[in-house]
């Protein structure tokens, strides 16, 4: 059996969860046009047991929150996240956005990297969206730091050269065991999951400063037998941010549920009835103490 643990990092909105997904070909980890929707260590399980004459291969992919300059203390913690997954991988995969010039942001990522002695690969993503030239600034611009075994251009969203990558870390995995049960593509529970839909569909469905003051936490879960009810608490920033997300009427509030319900009841596959309350907790993401009861700090 090969297996291992792939750490994949960038800076915030590359695409790194949308590539996850993608080569694990499901969805796991919540992705948005924002900055900073990943807030924690997202593991993705990929087991191929047919791999190699039936050798069996099973890649841990971790998914992790962009690197950038923080603005508050949750900023710190999920940098810190991020950071952490560098030591005790067998391979880091770097993710870079090639619509976007190369900037002091990804600078400071590289000199982070450059502090860990562990096999490196590149993944220039959003290929569909950049011209050759673009593409080939940038390649130069990595090649020549000498950090990375292979550098290639892929399209997380079309799914473009996303199994070749994937074929090319399957290489870094050493003959271990299997960490996981071959039927499972994540270790979260499904509260987590649930909740992390829910902060997915208020990620899309809010404008600005309000979603990334946003978190999501599950008051109750009872399965029946044909119906499981959920209650989700969304707590938010202000009590501005509060009469956002519910909406004119409740239109707001009313959009996410529906939009969250189903995409619960496909993970879960079964009915769900999903009730949503909105509190305010003054600025939480300053909060120590709220941080780590959360989950948010890497401990
Ligand atoms: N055009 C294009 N868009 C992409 C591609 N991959 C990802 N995106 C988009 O880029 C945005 C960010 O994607 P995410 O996967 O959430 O990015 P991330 O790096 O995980 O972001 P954080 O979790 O905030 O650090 C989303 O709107 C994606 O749909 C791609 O290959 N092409
Ligand atoms: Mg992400």
């Amino acid at each position: 059996m090969k297996s291992g643990f792939i750490g994949i990092v960038g800076r915030p909105n590359v695409g790194k969860s949308t590539l996850m997904n993608a080569m694990l070909g499901e969805k796991i980890a919540i992705t948005s046009s924002k900055p900073q929707t990943t807030l924690n260590r997202i593991t993705g399980i990929y087991t191929d047991t047919a791999y190699d004459d039936g050798e069996g291969l099973q890649m841990v992919f971790l998914d992790t929150p962009g690197i950038h300059k923080p603005h508050n203390k949750l900023g710190s913690a999920i940098n810190e996240t991020a950071v952490n997954t560098l030591s005790g991988v067998d391979v880091i995969l770097l993710i870079a956005d090639g619509t976007r010039e190369f900037g002091r942001g990804d600078s400071s990522v590289l000199e982070i990297l450059e502090k860990v002695d562990t096999p490196k690969l590149l993944a220039i993503n959003k290929m569909d969206m950049m011209s050759p030239e673009q593409y080939l600034d940038l390649y130069n611009r990595y090649e020549k730091t000498g950090m990375f075994d292979d550098i290639y251009g892929v399209s997380a969203l079309k799914g473009d050269n996303v199994e070749v990558l994937r074929d090319t870390l399957a290489g870094y995995m050493q003959d271990g065991p299997m960490y996981y049960p071959e039927d499972i593509a994540t270790d979260h529970p499904e509260r987590f999951i649930v909740s992390e839909i829910i902060r997915e569909k208020l990620m899309n469905y809010l404008d600005d400063e309000v979603p990334h003051g946003v978190f999501v936490e599950i008051e109750s879960f009872e399965e029946g037998e044909r119906l499981t009810e959920i209650g989700a608490v969304i707590y938010c920033e202000k009590k501005s941010h509060k009469s956002i997300i519910i909406g004119k009427g409740g239109s707001k509030l009313k959009g996410v549920g529906k939009a969250a319900r189903r995409e619960i009841e496909e993970l879960l596959g079964c009915k769900v009835y999903l009730s949503l309350w909105v509190k305010v907790k003054e600025n939480w993401r300053d909060s120590d103490r709220i941080i780590r009861s959360w989950g948010y700090k890497d401990e």
